[in-house]
């Protein structure tokens, strides 16, 4: 059975960025409803959750849309709350990557921005590794880039339960002070462990 995984920070600790209410019900409400209805679609698995959203077309077909949706938040979440932290720069092979592939920081947050605010509905803007290269792509509802084959490294919800008891419909500014709350060297490491 899948479980909740622990945050590693306190729910207060991207304050004023992402707020400690919106934090607190988005673990304990939306990730562990993805996650105990995740587990009531697959039964037991000796696979991992990400493996399992990979090859979501070998799931069998009556369970596999909630396999999509719940299995699909369970992952996404999961690394959604990992590369989180506040007043982190940007630095290392991520870095360089970056720049190589969009030609600046700035370019890339301008783009990634534009991925996230141009996400029809509810969705997700995603920095992936795709047969080696970065990426920009956006998915809707809680469909991973893990089945398109790519490794998703960054991520931002852009569900209004991530941003709307602070910043009510106002996404752009959400999404401008999301850059303030990346932890860059978790973004880096899932960088290096995708080669
Ligand atoms: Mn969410």
């Amino acid at each position: 059975m899948f479980e909740l995984p622990k945050l590693n920070y306190e729910y207060n600790a991207l304050e004023p960025y992402i707020d400690e209410e919106t934090m607190k019900i988005h673990h304990t409400k939306h990730h562990q409803a993805y996650t105990d209805n995740f587990n009531k679609a697959i039964g037991g698995t000796d696979k991992s959750a990400e493996e399992i959203i990979a090859g979501l077309n070998e799931v069998p077909e009556d369970k596999r849309v909630a396999v999509r949706n719940n299995g699909g938040g369970y992952v996404n979440h999961k690394l959604f709350f990992s590369i989180l932290k506040k007043d982190v720069e940007c630095d290392g092979k991520i870095m360089n990557e970056i720049n190589k592939e969009f030609g600046s920081l700035d370019k890339f947050k301008e783009e990634f921005s534009n991925a996230a605010l141009t996400q029809f509905g509810s969705g997700w803007a995603w920095l992936v590794v795709s047969r080696g290269k970065l990426e920009i792509i956006k998915t809707g509802n809680q469909d991973s880039p893990l089945t398109e084959g790519k490794k998703p490294i960054l991520g931002i919800d852009v569900w209004e339960h991530a941003y709307y008891l602070k910043y009510k419909n106002k996404r752009a500014e959400y999404v401008e002070n999301f850059f303030k709350v990346i932890n860059w060297g978790r973004v880096n490491e899932l960088y290096l462990k995708s080669k």
